[in-house]
Order: C-alpha cells, then structure tokens, then sequence
C-alpha cells in the first residue's frame, strides 16, 4: 500500500483533546473577545497547560517534540472554532519558537526555549516594515556594530508582528540591514531582542478586521543595543532564515484555512438542517445542498494537499513549492466555505450573534499574512521554472 490516510491513535487522541478545549473553553468566550479586541493571557495560558507551545521542539529543550503533521491538526482544530487563539498558536510555533530551534545555538535554545514552550512566554517574528511587505529584502530597520560597546545597535520598526506587543512577550526575532553585499543589496542578520530592552517600544494594533482577540504589534527601536551572543544563525544568513522559517510558517497558516474552511461547513450543515423553507429543511432543497457539497469537495481537496506538504516536510523531501501551494489554496477554500456558509445562513449570517460571521472577517486575513496570494504565486512559479 502505497499511501496510507489513516490517523494513528495518538493523533487522534490529540485533536479530541484540542477540539474539547476549543469547544468548551474558547468558544464561549470568542465572541466577546473578538467584540472587545481582548487579547486572553488566561486562554493563551490554558493552552501552553495543554501543551500546545513548543508543539514541535524537542522536549530536551521543554518541547513536546510532536511531528509536523500533529502540530497542525492542532491548528486546524483550533481554527475550526476561533481565528484569534489559532493565529496566536500557529504565529508563536512557526514564528517564534521555530526560528531559535532550528537557528538558535546550543546557548540560545537553552536560554529561550523552555520558558517559549509553556504558554507563559510569547515571541514574535519581526521581518515586516512600514515599507517592506512582500518585498521583504527592503528593511530599513538597521543594526550597526559598536565597536567601544561591543554590540549592535537597532534603528528602525516593525508593524503587524504577532504576539510583539503582550505582557507574554519575551522576545522577537528581528531581521536588519548589517551592512551590503558585494551585489549590491543589503546584507541581512537576524537578532534575538528581548522585550523590554531598552529603546524598544512596543504598541498593540486596534482596529482590525479580523483576528480581533490575538496580539499585533508595532515596534519601534530607538538605539536598542543587543549583544553578539544573540545574533541568530551567521551574520548576512537573516534573509534565508526568515524565508525558510515562512516556507514552515505557510503550513500553519495553511492549517487555518483548512480548519476555518471545516468549522463554516460544519455550522453551515447544522444550520441548512435546522432551517426550514417551503416546508422542509433547506439543506433539502438542491440550491443549498449542492453548495455544501461544493464546500465539502473543496475542503477534502484542500486537506489532501496540505497533508502532502507535511507528509514532504516531515520526510525531509523539499516543501517549499507545495507549502506556497497549500497556504494559497487552503486561504481561498476557507474564504469561499466562510462566504458560502454565510450565505446559506442568510440574514443571520450577518449578525455576529452567528460564528459564521466571525469566520468570514478572519479568514480575509489568510490572503494576506504570511505572503499574500500574489506571493505564493509568485514562490510557486519560479519553483516551476518559471
Ligand atoms: N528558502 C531559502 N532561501 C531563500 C528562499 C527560501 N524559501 N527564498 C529566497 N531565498 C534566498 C535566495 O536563494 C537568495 O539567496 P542568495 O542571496 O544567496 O542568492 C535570496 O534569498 C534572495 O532571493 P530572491 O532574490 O529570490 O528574493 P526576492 O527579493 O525576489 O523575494 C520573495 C522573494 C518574494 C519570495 C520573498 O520576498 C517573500 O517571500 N516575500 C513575502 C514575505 C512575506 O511573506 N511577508 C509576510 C510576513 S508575515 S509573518
């Protein structure tokens, strides 16, 4: 037998658990957080005493040393519920922890790891400017050596990092200009800051569309001097870390859309089953049956080909072409289940009373993060020798 698609018991042990404590513990509360634009630390904790921090490190270092696979079913079962508490999980694995595990030295795992595998420490991953989106090699934030210090200094911001600006912060990985290549562009490094480091100031973004009840934060560096000891990987190698760490980050991100896509079918069924119009439920009625058979074909579609990417990234085969193409097709079967879903709900699809409506705001958000839809093009073509 050539492919195998059944789960091992300890994976689905797994997402039981993580389903109960979506179901029973974030679901009563996302509503309301979603409407205050409240980050949880009481629900981030509960979910680092879940063990859902550090999902992927090894647990010589605090981790739970699960496989990739196992790391996303927990996003995916978190996303089926609430955006905000998945974009938290899903942005501090992938993100934060990952990065310092993969990159780190033996001192820096040591130092960082444990407390980042808890749920008590959050950390960020700080590559994108006011002016450097999708063109991420623009940074203008800067780290110059100071030889009489001995230390970089960092100048320059940082806007919509998740997970920077919460009392849960410890950290974040900040990408700068170290000086030029002999090419011409910028030689990039990346730096381990610590939170509250002197000259960096840190602010929550308000007014968001989506993913109202996770961190965003922008940052400010105003002379902040970091040690050579927390300098991640060699000088001039931070662009390849940030790119790698997001070829990981798209799975995640990935497993958002495909939970999110999973959980508006799953209301949306319940809902046209409850429903009823000219005297039977609408789920009977074919305009509304074949969109929630559109909707399961299209999720079925976009699990097959997410699984593949980990299955690829968890045998040590390349991902990176598969990994742009899940995140891409996972954020657009998500935003169609969520519009459909909202749609077969009618008039109370508008309302916030229904999760629907909160899952069709969050999932605009999985086009965007992480590199837009353009980008993962853009990643996929040049894989294909374009
Ligand atoms: N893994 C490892 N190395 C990579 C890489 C990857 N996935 N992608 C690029 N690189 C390396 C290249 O090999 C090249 O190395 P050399 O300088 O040694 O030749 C270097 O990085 C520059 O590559 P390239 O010239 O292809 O980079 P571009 O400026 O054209 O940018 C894209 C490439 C557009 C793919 C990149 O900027 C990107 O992903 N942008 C989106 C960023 C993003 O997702 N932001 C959202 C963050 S939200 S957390």
């Amino acid at each position: 037998m050539a492919y195998d698609y059944s789960e091992s018991e300890e994976l689905k042990m797994l997402r039981d658990s993580v389903s109960h404590f979506a179901r029973t513990e974030i679901a009563p509360l996302a509503k309301e957080l979603d409407e205050k634009e409240q980050f949880s630390i009481s629900l981030t904790q509960k979910m680092g005493e879940l063990g859902l921090f550090g999902t992927v490190v090894p647990q010589k270092y605090g981790g739970q040393g699960m496989d990739y696979l196992s790391y996303i079913a927990v996003v995916e079962e978190l996303a089926k519920v609430d955006g905000s508490q998945a974009a938290t999980i899903a942005a501090h694995n992938s993100l934060g922890a990952a990065p310092i595990y993969y990159y780190g030295n033996e001192e820096q795992k040591k130092k960082f790891l444990p407390d980042l595998c808890t749920g008590k420490g959050l950390w960020g991953f700080g590559l994108t400017e006011p002016e450097a989106g999708s063109d991420a090699q623009a940074s203008r934030t800067t780290a110059v050596w100071n030889e009489t210090k001995k230390c970089w200094v960092i100048n320059g911001s940082k806007i919509w990092i998740t997970n920077s600006a919460s009392e849960l912060t410890k950290g974040i990985t900040v990408q700068a200009v170290t000086g030029r290549r002999s090419d011409g562009r910028a030689e990039l490094s990346c730096f381990l800051v610590d939170a509250n480091a002197k000259g960096l100031t840190r602010r929550a973004m308000k007014d968001k569309m989506m993913w109202r009840a996770s961190n965003t934060g922008e940052l400010y560096f105003d002379n902040v001097e970091v040690p050579e000891s927390l300098v991640l990987g060699q000088i001039g190698q931070g662009f390849k870390i940030m790119m790698e760490t997001l070829d990981n980050g798209r799975l995640s991100i990935a497993a958002m859309g495909l939970g999110l896509a999973k959980g508006a079918l799953e209301m949306t069924v319940k809902y046209a089953n409850e429903r009823k119009t000219f005297g039977q439920s609408i789920s009977k009625h074919q305009a509304v049956a074949f969109k929630l058979a559109e909707m399961a074909m299209r999720v079925e579609a976009a699990e097959g080909l997410l699984y593949k990417a980990c299955w690829q990234k968890q045998t040590d085969r390349p991902f990176g072409k598969v990994a742009a193409m899940a995140k891409l097709y996972c954020s657009e079967v998500a935003e169609y289940c969520a519009r459909e879903g909202q749609q077969t709900f009618g008039g109370y699809g508008l309302m916030k009373e229904y999760p629907i409506e909160r899952h069709y705001r969050d999932a605009a958000l999985l086009r965007i993060g992480e590199g837009t839809s353009e980008i993962q093009r853009l990643v996929i073509s040049r894989h294909i020798g374009c």
